[in-house]
């Protein structure tokens, strides 16, 4: 939920107007949107070479998870493992326009041990993969945008530590 959303649903379940704390926060929610709107057009430009750099980094670092016996081993299975890079770096994306980790809790962190648990995926390795997108994404940001970035790759990596 955006900040906007949170706010007014609070305020008016005590059927009060907006704060001037609330309001404030909206503030600043509106006058970086532009900034965030650049952040996530960078992202989703360059999504295909972000996901292949963070790929090979991570194979080249993680090489057992493509050596035979790897959960992403064989060409089938590395690109499964890409294709859930490219979902992380797509919710992040939602996260960066939302200005809230939210979306990306709801649908890609909530249950997220479980599922690489039965599927026998390294959720190390992932988590490895996705710190990988955020050095790639950062290369391409100015450094106040890599920042701002980075907090949404943090909190994917975090929810997998
Ligand atoms: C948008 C929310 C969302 C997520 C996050 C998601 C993840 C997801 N990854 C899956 C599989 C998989 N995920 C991986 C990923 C990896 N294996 C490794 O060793 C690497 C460390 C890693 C890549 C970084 C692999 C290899 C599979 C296939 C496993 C298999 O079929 O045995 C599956 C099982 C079904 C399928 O194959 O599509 C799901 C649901 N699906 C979703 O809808």
């Amino acid at each position: 939920m955006s900040i906007v959303t949170k706010s007014i649903v609070n305020a008016d379940a005590e059927a009060r107007y907006l704060s001037p704390g609330e309001l404030d926060q909206i503030k600043s929610f509106v006058t970086s949107g532009e900034r965030r709107l650049r952040i996530a057009q960078v992202l989703t430009d360059n999504r295909e070479r972000i996901v292949k750099q963070a790929g090979d980094q991570l194979f080249q670092k993680r090489p057992d998870v493509v050596s035979p016996g790897g959960n992403a081993y064989g060409q089938e299975m590395t690109a499964t493992c890409l294709r859930d890079l490219d979902y992380y770096l797509r919710l992040v994306t939602y996260g960066v326009v939302a200005g809230d980790v939210t979306p990306i809790e709801e649908i890609g962190v909530v249950g997220v041990r479980e599922m690489y648990k039965s599927l026998g995926t390294p959720i190390d390795a992932v988590a490895a993969g996705v710190n990988a997108m955020k050095s790639a994404a950062g290369s391409l940001l100015s450094a106040e945008d890599s920042a701002e970035a980075g907090a949404y790759f943090d909190y994917v990596v975090g929810a997998m530590g």
